[in-house]
């Protein structure tokens, strides 16, 4: 075991498992970086969160510093980019696999003065490539934050969108490009209300959450972490 930049311990596990909650059924109830081998796709190392809500969680997005740029190629955020030492996201292709099967969606976003927000979606899963990594989410929402990727006014409503970067213009904006726009990655709809890859510490960083949060500039730290099977399946 080692400690990384980032004061997360690095656990080494022998047996495989292919997610966080595999590991944490298997013992491993300390939070930090494990290697997981999701079904179908390479080995990676993540980031699992082993206290919230029961353990379990694979960190998908993690930013702390703004160390890593997050206005990156369809190819960076397909295959992924940073690392679990540092920020990262963990890559839509491995998004994809791991969410198969049914799973659950835990934001999280912490400002500058450490008050903490959250929200839990009961139902997360992103589609293949093929179909843009189109977002289905839904379920039941719960937390702090308040619900502003569904259910809100039709143009912002995520559920549905497909991804979209700098490169790549699949939002439903005829005349934009809400990638470029908001300098990152995500599912864009007309645009939207909740956006977590914009520029870290930024007023351009344009609505993470609103009406909550309507720039990025009071912002620490977010993650988004899925787990299987809170909801049926
Ligand atoms: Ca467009």
């Amino acid at each position: 075991m080692s400690v990384t930049d980032a004061g997360w311990s690095y656990y080494r596990v022998s047996r495989e498992a292919k997610d966080c909650l595999a590991l944490y059924q298997t013992g491993q109830t300390c939070s930090g970086v494990y290697t997981i081998y999701p079904t179908g796709g390479a080995k990676t190392d993540v980031v699992c969160d082993m206290k919230i809500m029961g353990g379990g969680w694979i960190l998908i997005q993690n930013r702390f510093d703004g160390s890593e740029h997050f206005n990156r190629t369809w190819s960076d955020y397909k295959n992924g980019f940073g690392s679990a030492v540092g920020e990262y996201w963990i890559g839509n292709d491995v998004i994809h696999d791991l969410t198969k099967d049914s799973s659950s969606l835990y934001i999280s976003i912490t400002l500058n003065n450490g008050t903490t927000f959250f929200e839990l979606y009961e139902i997360f899963s992103i589609a293949s490539e093929a179909d843009n990594y189109r977002l289905s989410i839904g379920g039941q929402a719960t937390g702090t934050l308040g619900n502003r990727m569904t259910q809100i006014q039709a143009g912002n409503d995520l559920n549905g969108a497909m991804f979209c970067t700098l490169d790549r213009d699949n939002d439903n904006h005829i005349n934009g490009h809400c990638a470029r726009s908001h300098s990152g990655g995500w599912w864009f709809n007309f645009c939207h209300d909740a956006y977590l890859n914009g520029p870290y510490g930024s007023p351009f960083w344009y609505q993470p959450w609103d009406p909550l949060l309507s720039t990025g500039e009071m912002i620490q730290k977010t993650s988004m972490m899925i787990r299987r099977g809170l909801s049926a399946g």
